[in-house]
């Protein structure tokens, strides 16, 4: 491992891995579901709630100053971070699921029809499929999704396939959250625009695990959550194709969004504020914006190649232990590994590890369709973050060791 990365320093920035569960030292295996916070994340907001708070882009008075120079501060760090090539393209959101739901909402329920096709894949996350068929379901268009390969990943020959001059827009994630897979994107990105056709990506499991650069990619919306970069819960992004965000209708009315109202009319704000209604999360965009320079200050590559050389160290300890075996084996994967154990099932695995002080995630991971896919209920999932280490590790599979000799 290299030398530049000193994993105990990084370790040492997380004040939450240094607590106890069960009279155990913790080993945090679940930041695919959310990513604990460095102390200068937990500081940036503290110092906002003690000497800043106040509400944005309407007080002349300094603190009111102060919180909007912060909130749009958070933003150009956002824009810089992912190389947006603008402020107006940055939209605060709750976080992923609003993201898309603005999209959904905004987007396609005023551009489909009866007839046109949302093309998804069977890897997405609920949030990435139902609100494209609550949009289906209001315009009386056809959610499509393209099928998997037995080790998970896409079926690009199939997805080719079911484009078509009905499909009126391609929503994918760049990372599967139930199988780790990484998404050829820019293949994806191709057949979009050799087709004309408005492409969303889903980057909340992506964005934590190496450089995402939205330019370079050349979707026309990407979503993420600020939770799963070592942020704060309540806060993530829409980043959008100006043009098409300029050409989409707001989808919540309100305060901040509006230039003019009257009781007959109301003209919308510019870009980005257009598509932000009512005092957003202040404070939460701020620790955003803390959790991506806590990042940048690591090294995004460092991460990566930190996280993926103790993935391939975890998939190969894991595969020792008798009866285990690892859903989702594709050859581009992120340092999220999804398995079950002969016998057991994942909820009481779950449960036995807690006990050892070992958390990871048990469950269908909100991707239905790939249990559904794999016939199963559900799989366990430890995922790996710019702190984990081989202890966690050896951890895990201690705590796999416990679990044979209690179910078996
Ligand atoms: N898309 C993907 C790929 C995700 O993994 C998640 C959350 C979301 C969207 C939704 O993000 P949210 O922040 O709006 O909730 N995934 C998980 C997970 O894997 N375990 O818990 C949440």
């Amino acid at each position: 491992m290299s030398t530049a990365y000193n994993i105990a320093q990084v370790r040492s920035a997380f004040p939450l891995l240094r607590r106890t569960v069960h009279g155990k030292p913790l080993a945090y295996l679940d930041s695919a579901a959310s990513a604990p916070m460095p102390t200068s994340v937990i500081e940036a907001m503290d110092r906002y709630a003690k000497h800043h708070h106040s509400n944005v882009h309407r007080g002349v008075h300094l603190l009111s100053q102060e919180a909007t120079d912060a909130y749009e501060g958070a933003r150009t760090i956002v824009r810089r971070f992912v190389n947006a090539r603008s402020t107006r393209e940055v939209i605060f959101t709750r976080g992923t699921t609003e993201a898309i739901n603005l999209v959904a909402q905004s987007w396609a329920r005023s551009s489909l029809s009866s007839g046109d096709e949302v093309l998804i894949t069977h890897m997405e996350h609920h949030a990435n499929i139902v609100p494209w068929q609550l949009a289906c379901q209001a315009t009386g268009a056809r959610l499509v999704a393209a099928p998997l390969l037995p080790n998970g990943e896409l079926d690009m020959e199939r997805f080719r396939a079911l484009i078509s001059p009905r499909t009126r827009l391609i929503a994918v994630t760049q990372v599967s959250n139930a199988l780790g897979t990484i998404l050829p994107l820019s293949e994806i990105g191709l057949l979009a625009r050799e087709h004309g056709i408005p492409w969303l990506v889903d980057g909340a499991q992506a964005i934590a695990h190496g450089i995402v650069d939205v330019q370079a990619i050349g979707c026309d919306f990407y979503a993420f959550s600020g939770h799963k970069l070592y942020g704060p819960t309540g806060i993530g992004v829409l980043i959008g194709r100006e043009a098409l965000l300029e050409s989409m209708p707001p989808w919540q009315g309100g305060g901040d969004m509006i230039r003019s109202v009257r009781i007959e009319h109301s003209e919308w704000n510019e870009l980005p504020w257009k598509f932000e209604a009512g005092t957003p999360p202040i404070a939460a965009a701020i620790g955003l914006g803390a959790a991506m320079e806590h990042v940048e200050s690591l090294g995004r590559e460092a991460i990566a190649a930190h996280e993926i050389a103790l993935a391939q160290h975890a998939e190969k300890a894991l595969l020792e232990i008798d009866g285990l075996r690892i859903i989702g084996t594709a050859a581009h994967k992120a340092p999220v590994i999804s398995f079950t154990l002969d016998g057991v099932h994942p909820h009481d695995i779950g449960t036995v590890v807690d006990l050892e002080g070992v958390a990871i995630r048990t469950g269908h991971h909100c991707a239905m369709p790939v249990m559904e896919f794999y016939g199963l209920p559900a799989t366990a999932r430890a995922s790996l973050a710019c702190f984990s280490n081989e202890d966690d590790v050896q951890r895990l599979v201690a705590a796999l060791r416990r679990v044979c000799e209690v179910f078996r």
